[in-house]
């Protein structure tokens, strides 16, 4: 391990015996890349469960405050897991970089580092809700072993220290060996690197063979009469006036357009032939469902409006969808709900949780165990097997995708994930309408009349109403689409002429318990945004 260099007595120029530190940093990079690369393949050998990437990725998710959560979200958007993703990779190359300048002189540091690097992974892998410590073990000591092999193989091959030419002129027989030292580790630095590289895209694809997407692909729904009288009323009500305003919600969202809010780094992957559906707890029989119990008992089909609780005024992390599923309450009966089990607890596969009031689902609303979306069986992003939908919640309380166990509980003995995290207990929906068009900030042109339209949803108490107002004048009424049910969202268009300068318009909408959206502005924690959705455009000749 020790170089040739070190043969001579260090000279007294600053030059460092064990050479530049850049050819530790990269020693050290790609002995974390070594182990990162080594880590994903062992890892995909079991997929789908997370590779250490993932697993640490998902644990920063659950850990991390809420502020940095929201950084993420503002900063990246839609992007913000893979951003995640790509962080945890480049902290861990960064530091990978400095265990790598640290080995130069201390082996045995560099080689505790790898070892430490290994125990972040192998914990988040362990408690992961789909590792396990067996597999994180696995996992890591061959992450570690890959490693620290490599970390030794490279260290020992670092060449000497440039000379330092203080002269301003190289002398020309100084430069020569270690050239040729410098050359023949950077041929070993690259050859490294391109077998990481092989070795990450063999990851890949490993882990490629485990999605399910064909699986799902392969899923034929029941075909229901009451899908195809959906299928009429929805045709119908998107050929009225409302309907087709240019610039409106489309009145049933696409499923590829739906919005997507869940904690899971990388997508759950969960093939439907061992999958089952567990209902435990409070009942008076353990009883569990497989995927195909449930396609044959999904015979409800129902257009429901989903929001999630962020959603600030105006935004768009809503989406009206026809689920299909089985109600939740036949399932509950035959488990048997025993007397004093207040809360419906559900959790995921990838151990995400949360609840609701028992009553809710007794309460005569809408509440599915999904297995359809608008048609296709449920997206894979969107809950691929089944997912929990029940109308009037928000889907922080209610909505669990990669649904795997439903258990019945009490109101004090559980907290859904998000409780402890900021959230409001309860999440009944707030009655809400936007703005689609004109967009904030539009120009238009002043003389000629305009719609302003958009979509207002009070799911499981429907709309009755909608207003609209421009600057400070009257309330006007607009005009309503065909009504879906009153789990869905509504359509509303207004004709407005401008005249000239710049106005602010506001909606509000009344809902079919009588009760109209209030003025106050709320930010969306802990509870869902309220308030009036406002913008201002500028109309001119
Ligand atoms: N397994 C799981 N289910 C989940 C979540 C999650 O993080 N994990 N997030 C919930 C939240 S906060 C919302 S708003 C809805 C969003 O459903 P969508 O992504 O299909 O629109 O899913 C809910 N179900
Ligand atoms: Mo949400």
């Amino acid at each position: 391990m020790i170089s040739h260099h070190t043969e001579q007595p260090a000279p007294r120029t600053g030059i460092d015996p064990v050479g530049p530190r850049w050819a530790g940093a990269l020693a050290g990079i790609i002995a974390g890349g070594a182990a990162l690369a080594a880590g994903e393949v062992a890892g995909a050998l079991a997929a789908p469960r997370p590779g250490p990437v993932i697993a640490v990725s998902n644990r920063v998710i659950d850990e991390a405050p809420p502020w940095f959560v929201d950084f993420g979200k503002a900063v990246f958007g839609l992007a913000d897991k893979p951003a995640l993703i790509a962080g945890t990779i480049v902290i861990s190359i960064v530091f990978a970089a400095v265990l790598g300048i640290v080995s130069l002189r201390h082996r045995l540091v560099g080689v505790g580092g790898i070892v430490g690097f290994g125990l972040v992974g192998l914990v988040a892998m362990g408690v992961d809700a789909q590792g396990g410590w067996g597999y994180a073990i696995f996992v890591s000591t061959i992450a570690v072993s890959a490693g620290i092999g490599t970390l030794l193989l490279m260290i020992a091959r670092v060449p000497a220290e440039r000379p330092q030419v203080h002269t301003g002129v190289r002398p020309a027989n100084v430069a020569h060996p270690p050239a040729v030292a410098r050359r023949s580790f950077l041929a070993w630095i690259g050859a490294a690197a391109a077998t990481i590289g092989g070795v990450a895209l063999g990851a890949r694809q490993l882990r490629s063979r485990a999605a399910v997407e064909e699986a799902r692909q392969a899923v034929e729904l029941v075909p229901l009469g009451g899908a195809a009288e959906i299928d009429a009323l929805v045709e119908a009500a998107e050929m009225t006036d409302v309907a087709t305003t240019p610039g409106i919600s489309e009145l049933i969202t696409p499923n590829e357009n739906f919005y997507l809010i869940d904690t899971a780094a990388l997508v759950p992957q969960v093939d439907p032939a061992d999958w089952t559906l567990r209902i435990k707890g409070m009942v008076d029989r353990e009883v569990s469902y497989t995927y195909e119990d449930l396609l044959a008992r999904a015979t409800t089909i129902v257009p429901v409006t989903l929001s999630c609780v962020s959603n600030e005024i105006g935004g768009r992390l809503v989406g009206n969808a026809v689920w299909q599923g089985v109600p939740l309450v036949d399932l509950l009966e035959e488990a048997g709900v025993r007397e004093g089990a207040t809360q419906i607890r559900s959790q995921s596969v990838d151990g995400w949780d949360c609840g609701f009031p028992t009553e809710v689902a007794y309460d005569g609303r809408t509440a599915l165990v999904a297995v359809g979306m608008n048609g296709e069986p449920l997206p894979v992003d969107h809950g691929f097997p089944a997912r929990l939908v029940v109308s009037g919640l928000y889907g922080y309380v209610s909505a669990t995708k990669w649904l795997e166990e439903i258990e019945l509980t009490t109101l004090e003995d559980f907290d859904g994930y998000w409780i402890p995290r900021g959230w409001s207990k309860y999440g009944p929906i707030k009655t809400q309408s936007r703005i689609d068009t004109p967009r904030r900030g539009a120009k238009i042109a002043a003389g000629g009349q305009i719609p302003i339209a958009g979509v207002a949803w009070a799911p499981n108490k429907g709309i009755t109403k909608v207003e609209v107002q421009v600057d400070d004048g009257p309330w006007t009424e607009a005009t309503l689409g065909e009504s879906l049910g009153a789990n869905a969202w509504r359509q509303w268009s207004v004709a407005w002429t401008a005249i000239s300068g710049s106005h602010t318009l506001r909606v509000r909408a009344t809902d079919g318990t009588g009760d109209t959206q209030t003025m106050a502005r709320t930010k969306p924690a802990p509870d869902g945004a309220s308030g009036w959705h406002t913008i201002e455009v500028e109309a001119s000749a």
